[in-house]
């Protein structure tokens, strides 16, 4: 662990300045104090990194590998201090030199090669990992473009390129020297030598996959790990000196273009597969690059690669690295002249599978003809990996096609990704109890009865580090005031917080704690959009990417209904309510455009409407990120988790918000039902259709949602005001909302639950003025959080899936 007093800081700052830009730090600028800064901390950790390395080289200790296409970092600067121990000390040192640390870290731009719940995950578990001795680390894509930027123009979401890297990332390693070749195109050739068939790959497009290694800094144990992200580069020799030799400049810096591509862009999208050929390239690229160095690694070590099992374990998030299975294969077959057998059972045991979502539109499948186009050589395994599959289904289900056909890893001139990860892992996960049932139950039901010992759940969890420590100090001052520390590194001892649920000292500070952080929020609101809003109102929050089964479109309606009501009377009996939302659409997603567009237009109506009294304000904040969540959370009274029951797997941000003292209004959907079984009934607001209900729905038909709405006075005004010019003068304008609702039955049953909702709003009302009620449930929440750390998730999966539990605690 890193000792160091605040003098030499001060002065191993000053000297870092003066190194990168030749002057002292008042001539500076602040983008330079906080780049100077950065490096100084990477320096500091260097030390440990390499130690780290060398430590796990000589204990030759299982190496874990969590392979996803997002890692979604946010900011990197805090919490590296944190993780250091060093923040406190930093913050005091930079004081004496008249320079504020939280100015700082705000100009670091978010790493934010995610969309959305996936890739925060990935971040979480990297952060647990290291901070519980866990030899893992990320590997994944450097992509040049991370999620766009939003903003909101003119009421309605425009896409900007997010740049990234247009500063220097003081966080990453080039590490030109481990590059390696990932082959595209091309054709196989076949020859037989002695007994074995011999498989080489020509004529093939060679790309350079360079890695860039970000440390993973353990919290204060000397852990440092790897995030390693892939870049492509033309191949020096075919790009620098054949093409360019022979004068034939455009089509260079054509072909360097093309192969750049490759990790240019993130797609923003979270639920419609993207047909592009690049995104197969992608996971293609990043993959075997990750195994290609994982295999080197190893070899280095003196490791003989039949115990490759026994020292690596390769995680997969959701099917985007599904690949891992048929290029390991290959590897171990093609270089390593394993037999079939013997490489099916090392990848087998190697590779485990999360599933991160239900939605059918999510699970991936690539058309024949381009895959086998692109990765020849790895269609020819995926056909065997098929044909071997099917004839041992033949041999188990007799005649029973239909079952044969749709556990069929090719059909239809598809290649079915989830069955692949299936087939090729020897444990599947989903990341709830209720998503993890429905997973065996119905979507994969096939599989579940074919090989019941493979599914496994591991409910989501977030790093405490990140989401209370260092984004609510305030909370965290109080817990070390009551409970003591323990609670750092044993989250769960949070729950001795409960001894406190009825003290009314506790209350009073809780409150004092929240109205702070609504405070800072509220300064933040000012800035970014120049509202003001109410820090006395309940902070009403829903921010998470817009979806239709998130159903924004339910908490709109609702507001609607609310101005509706307080327009009939404006002295209507309730606690002033501040409305916020965040969120991206994908950028082809018109309905989800649409939705933000009308929570705008709503918000715009009612924030100018004197008629209203201030008692409800809408704010909508654009470009939600990790930093932003970071600004959000800590200051919500009540946490929106209102999904369609069956269709959010976990949801992860419901655990952050618990976590920072909110109340949940919610379904019961993923780990909301987890979050009700640990705080209790009387602990948060549930509503809405059970998961029986909308299954049976779904199989049975016989909703009818016009139905719906012309039984309910109030839902027909709010629903006649869609279209009727209340919220546009184009009645059309939100038309795309209506006619889902209505002409198409309203898929995510939102006028269903639109009355259950209300009544629900109206207790979270009645609870928060009780001021005692409030205040004990927000404690309570605080001190049931602790189950929900990653660190908790990443116990379960070392000792239940990767089988590396008691290795790292002899490390
Ligand atoms: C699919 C695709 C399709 C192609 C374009 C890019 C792309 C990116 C991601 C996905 C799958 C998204 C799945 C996902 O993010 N699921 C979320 O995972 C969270 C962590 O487990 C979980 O808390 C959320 O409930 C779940 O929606």
């Amino acid at each position: 662990m890193l000792c160091i007093c605040k003098e030499t800081f001060k002065q191993d700052y000053e000297q870092k300045f003066l190194e990168l830009y030749g002057k002292e730090l008042k001539e500076g600028t602040d983008y330079q104090r906080y780049e100077a800064l950065g490096s100084l901390v990477r320096d500091y950790i260097a030390k440990e990194w390499l130690s780290t390395d060398k430590k796990y080289h000589s204990s030759k200790v299982k190496q874990v590998y969590y392979f996803s296409m997002e890692f979604l970092l946010g900011r990197l600067l805090s919490s590296s201090l944190l993780n250091l121990g060093i923040r406190d000390l930093c913050r005091e040192a930079l004081e004496e030199l008249n320079i504020d640390l939280e100015g700082l870290e705000e100009l670091e731009n978010d790493q934010g090669l995610g969309n959305g719940g996936l890739g925060r995950l990935a971040a979480c578990f990297l952060d647990s990992m290291a901070s519980l001795n866990i030899p893992g680390h990320g590997c994944g894509i450097r992509y040049k473009y991370g999620f766009f930027q939003q903003k909101i123009l003119e009421g309605s979401q425009v896409e900007f390129p997010d740049n990234w890297l247009k500063e220097n990332n003081v966080w990453e390693i080039k590490r030109s020297d481990k590059a390696v070749v990932v082959k595209f195109g091309g054709s196989v050739k076949m020859e037989s030598l002695k007994e074995r068939l011999l498989f080489t790959h020509v004529n093939y497009e060679p790309v350079l996959a360079v890695p860039y290694d970000t440390p993973v800094l353990g919290y204060k144990n000397g852990t440092v790990n790897t995030l390693r992200l892939w870049s492509a580069e033309p191949v020096g020799n075919d790009f620098d000196f054949s093409t360019f030799s022979r004068g034939d400049f455009l089509k260079a810096i054509e072909y360097k273009n093309s192969i750049e591509a490759i990790s240019q862009v993130l797609y923003p999208d979270d639920s419609i597969v993207e047909g592009r050929i690049l995104r197969l390239k992608q996971q293609y690229f990043f993959v075997s690059a990750g195994i290609q160095s994982i295999i080197k690694n190893f070899k280095k070590n003196g490791n003989s690669i039949t115990d490759f099992d026994d020292k690596v374990s390769i995680h997969i998030n959701d099917t985007h690295p599904a690949l891992a299975i048929p290029e390991l294969m290959r590897i171990l077959m093609d270089e390593e002249g394993l037999s079939w057998e013997d490489a099916w059972r090392i990848t087998e045991n190697t590779i485990s599978y999360t599933n991160h979502t239900i939605l059918s539109e999510a699970l991936e499948k690539w058309p024949v003809d381009i895959f086998k186009t692109l990765l020849p050589r790895i269609y020819m395994i995926v056909e065997e990996i098929n044909e071997r599959f099917c004839r041992y289904l033949w041999n188990k289900y007799i005649g029973q096609w239909q079952k044969i056909s749709e556990m069929a890893i090719i059909a239809d001139g598809f290649i079915r990704m989830a069955n692949l990860a299936i087939v090729g892992s020897h444990s599947v996960n989903g990341v709830a109890k209720l998503h993890t049932e429905i997973l065996k139950k119905q979507v994969m039901a096939n599989f579940y009865y074919n090989s019941p010992h493979k599914f496994n759940n591991k409910t989501n969890g977030i790093t405490h580090r990140r989401w209370l420590l260092q984004a609510n100090p305030h909370l965290t001052k109080l817990l070390c005031e009551t409970i003591g520390e323990s609670f750092i590194y044993h989250p769960t001892d949070m729950e001795r917080f409960e001894a406190f649920a009825e003290d009314k000292g506790i209350h009073e500070r809780l409150y004092q704690i929240k109205k702070e952080n609504k405070i800072n929020l509220a300064n933040y609101i000012k800035k970014s959009c120049g509202l003001i809003v109410d820090t006395n109102s309940i902070f009403d929050v829903q921010v998470k990417r817009i979806h239709a089964y998130k159903r924004q479109t339910l908490n709109i309606l609702h507001v609607i209904d609310l101005y509706n009501r307080l327009l009939e009377n404006p002295n209507l009996d309730i606690t002033p309510r501040t409305f916020i939302f965040a969120g991206k659409a994908a950028p082809a997603y018109h309905l989800a455009k649409n939705i933000i567009k009308l929570i705008n237009a709503v918000g715009k109506k009612i924030n100018e409407d004197k008629r209203i009294r201030d008692k409800i304000k809408l704010v909508f904040l654009e470009n939600y990120r990790v930093s932003l969540a970071e600004k959000i959370i800590p200051a919500a009274d009540v946490s929106e988790q209102i999904s369609t029951t069956t269709k959010e797997a976990s949801g992860t941000g419901n655990m952050k918000f618990m976590m920072n003292g909110a109340v949940t209004i919610a379904t019961l959907d993923g780990a909301n039902i987890e979050i009700r079984d640990e705080v209790g009934d009387d602990n948060i607001v549930i509503f809405g259709l059970t998961e029986q209900q909308v299954l049976n729905y779904y199989k049975n038909g016989g909703y009818n949602s016009t139905e719906v709405m012309r039984k309910d006075i109030r839902l027909q005004k709010v629903m006649d005001s869609l279209i009727n010019g209340t919220y546009s003068k184009d009645h059309n304008d939100f038309r795309p909302i209506y006619d889902a609702l209505i002409t198409y039955n309203d898929e995510f049953f939102v006028l269903k639950d639109f009355s259950s909702y209300l009544e629900a709003q109206s207790r979270i009302n009645s609870l928060y003025e009780d001021f005692r009620t409030w205040q004990r449930m927000s404690a309570i929440n605080i001190a049931h959080s602790g189950i929900f750390s990653s660190d908790r998730t990443i116990e379960e999966y070392a000792t239940g899936i990767w089988g590396s539990g008691y290795l790292y605690k002899n490390l």
